[in-house]
């Protein structure tokens, strides 16, 4: 396939309802879009960088600069047969690794439609369906927050997972055990506490919780390591892995129990299968991570053998009055999403959707 020309879109979605970590809280997303055009195929891909460098140092403003200055001129007019030949044309670039997965997953869904494959066959994925979990931000009342979790119980969903920071944790994670003493349930910090917090995060131990995602700073494994040898709750890294050197790490000095890959935040499939392939080989399971994507961000990936947790993959309404795929991702009330047999990523873009939320567009040509 010759790389012909790349086009970067900001598309505006609303949230459906406001998302809130431990960093900050979000109404709506700015989502940076880039599309592939390779004779004749056009490969999708979605920038998972947020509105602000909160989460990781990697922004909108960020990502659209180095892409049009760098990544993309890298890979124009270039022949490539596979999406895993990315990594190795963009190297000479340091970090910028949402910018660089937006472009790589792109070349990855032409790759698959142009050899009529399913993408998630392609990335050697085993499964035919997905088992959903949801993430519950940060509410303005821990009753709001029961009232949420009552509704994605019911709507099948297989694992809850809370938002904690200092003042929103063991009070509200009290709260939802003293409701339902036995679903699944975890929390994530997003970096939001320090060692010398040890003894209070000792208190979710009391909780039976299946992980406590990246509670300490999101560029640190050492205190991790050191943290997980003081409790009995598995912690999971998110932030931290950013690649699969890094969870060889994380896994040989014990600071995880389980890992959430993102493909954003790693760099793109190619990191992605890596990290699922270290994970899978010491026993550590993965599951998927969601950075509140569109459809098009979502799902291929969870279909990897060692995908043995329900992911942040949850149904298209959650987030948005109307997404712009369809099928549109839907759940069963079982709590899972079925994988669609048809070649190439397996739903259909909305392009006069995707042309109304546009509010900046630029096509770079070889
Ligand atoms: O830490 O997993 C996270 C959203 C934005 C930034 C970080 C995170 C999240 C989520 C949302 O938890 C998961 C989703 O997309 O549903
Ligand atoms: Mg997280």
């Amino acid at each position: 396939m010759k790389i012909e020309a790349v086009t970067l879109r900001e598309i505006h979605m609303p949230l459906v309802h406001f998302f809130e970590t431990s960093f900050g809280r979000t109404y709506s997303r700015r989502i940076l879009l880039v599309t592939v055009h390779c004779e004749g195929v056009e490969g999708w891909g979605e920038c998972v960088a947020g509105e602000d460098p909160f989460y990781s140092s990697e922004w909108i403003e960020s990502a659209w600069p180095t892409l049009t200055k760098y990544l993309i001129p890298a890979l124009l007019g270039k022949q490539v047969e596979s999406g895993r030949e990315c990594p190795a044309l963009l190297k000479r670039v340091t970090g910028h690794r949402m910018a660089k997965a937006a472009l790589e997953n792109a070349l990855w869904d032409a790759e698959a439609i142009q050899k009529q494959q399913p993408l998630w066959k392609l990335l050697g994925g085993t499964r035919n369906e997905i088992a959903c979990g949801v993430s519950i931000g940060i509410q303005d009342s821990v009753e709001q927050l029961l009232g949420k979790i009552e509704t994605e119980l019911a709507a099948g969903y297989r694992r809850i997972k809370v938002k904690v920071k200092p003042g929103w944790d063991v009070n509200v994670l009290e709260r939802i055990r003293s409701r339902w003493a036995d679903i699944t349930l975890s929390c994530d910090a997003n970096s939001a506490y320090t060692l010398d917090r040890v003894e209070h995060l000792r208190n979710f131990d009391q909780f039976n919780l299946l992980m406590i995602e990246q509670p300490l700073w999101n560029d640190d494994i050492y205190y991790h390591a050191r943290l997980q040898k003081e409790l009995r709750t598995a912690v999971c890294l998110d932030e931290s892995i950013i690649n699969a050197r890094v969870a060889a790490a994380a896994v040989e000095t014990g600071a995880c129990r389980i890992i959430n890959i993102k493909v954003g935040r790693v760099g793109g499939f190619s990191e992605a299968l890596k990290i699922h392939d270290v994970c899978q080989s010491n026993k550590i399971p993965v599951w998927c991570g969601g950075m509140l994507e569109t459809g098009i961000g979502r799902a291929a990936l969870s279909t990897l053998p060692n995908f043995t947790m329900p992911g942040d993959v949850s149904a298209s309404k959650r987030y948005w009055k109307e997404d712009i795929i369809e099928p549109e991702v839907e759940v069963s009330s079982q709590g899972f999403i079925p994988i669609s047999p048809k070649p190439g990523r397996g739903y259909e873009i909305k392009p006069e959707l995707i042309e109304k939320l546009t509010v900046r567009k630029e096509t770079l040509r070889a």
